[in-house]
């Protein structure tokens, strides 16, 4: 039997895609995997599930190790495409391609990369790519006269826009962090029904940024919120982090941690106001937090755990995209079915 943690049990009934944080790979009953995420390659590939399973090598630093499953009510099919394997519903596809890093600028390789993304999702007629994470190798490297975060966000504003995201408002919410294998590593989730992205009222949109940051802004949204029938809406926030305006703000681990919340707590309020139906604050089903430092781990999650009590967490250690930041958090939030 699947065990979950906290809240992660109010199983969704309405085609959407849910996530749950389990220590065994077995379906919940009534439901069909599309795909299974190990952190740390903790698991065995699961005997009695064909759903595709991805390692992300980054380490988890919680205890018991947990893996993130994506599932629907509704029957999976899966495939693979221009180097993308896929699961999807006839609503939602969910997507895993790696690519090692060639010598030469990482911008080429994301580019191309989110360019098998865009030009699957057209083939398979999913409109709206609406989260993705990026995990890059040696993100605070420079290579080129860039870092590589800088180089991945060359690449991905080119794939975007020359695919025709002419408004920033279609950017998926998204994460970019450190990955700890050598291949450049992407997931995504994307659907055909309506999305609405959510812009934070503390920080300058990313896609705004001023060129300090780097030659391409970052192509992403801060959260995005995925329409299902009304009041079971889920909002999809990005990974997010010590930012105030545009600016890094605090150098202390616990103080990083509580002004990321105030950002994610902000975007919350943000989306209630656009859709009054949208997820509160205490309707969170996933959380996932990076730390540049495995030792912080003590000082943040209960920083974490005081503002959203019994949320399901997974820790993992990762290089944040600017070298100041210690800790990043992102998550899913939905009202109970
Ligand atoms: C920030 O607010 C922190 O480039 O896809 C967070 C989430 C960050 C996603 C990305 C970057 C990205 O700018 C960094």
């Amino acid at each position: 039997m699947p065990v979950f943690c906290g809240n992660a049990q109010q199983v969704l009934s309405d085609g959407q895609l849910n996530v749950s944080y389990v220590t065994d790979a077995t379906p919940p009953p009534g439901r069909h995997v599309l795909t299974t995420i190990d952190y740390g390659a903790t698991f065995k590939t699961p005997a009695d599930s064909d759903a595709p399973h991805f390692n992300i090598a980054n380490k988890q630093l919680n205890t018991p190790a947990l893996l993130e499953m994506w599932s629907s009510d509704q029957p999976v099919t899966r495939g693979q495409l221009n180097g993308v394997t896929f699961s999807k519903t006839a609503t939602h596809i969910t997507g895993y391609l790696e690519s090692p890093m060639p010598p030469g600028p990482t911008a080429d390789t994301a580019k191309t990369m989110l360019q098998r993304v865009l030009t699957l999702l057209r083939e398979l007629q999913f409109a709206h790519l609406m989260r993705i994470w990026n995990y890059v190798p040696d993100i605070n490297d420079v290579s080129d006269g860039l870092e590589q975060y800088q180089q991945f966000c060359v690449g991905r504003h080119d794939a975007f826009f020359e695919s025709g995201f002419e408004t920033a408002s279609a950017f998926p919410a998204a994460t970019a962090v450190g990955g700890r294998n050598p291949a450049l590593s992407i997931f995504f989730l994307a659907t055909n029904l309506p999305i609405t992205s959510v812009e934070n009222p503390r920080q300058v949109s990313a896609f705004h940024y001023p060129a300090q940051y780097g030659p391409r802004s970052p192509s992403f949204a801060r959260a995005v919120l995925a329409q299902g029938t009304p009041g079971n809406e889920q909002l999809y926030i990005s990974g997010t982090a010590s930012v105030v305006g545009h600016r890094s703000v605090h150098q202390e681990v616990g103080l990083q941690t509580e002004q990321t919340l105030l950002n994610m707590r902000a975007l919350v309020e943000e989306a209630g106001r656009q859709s009054p139906s949208s997820p509160r604050w205490r309707d969170v089903r996933a959380l996932k937090v990076y730390l540049r430092e495995a030792g912080d781990l003590e000082r943040v999650r209960p920083i974490v755990a005081s503002a959203l009590p019994g949320a399901p967490m997974i820790v993992l250690e990762a290089d944040i995209c600017r070298r100041e930041l210690k800790v990043e958090i992102e998550g899913v939030w939905s009202r109970a079915a």
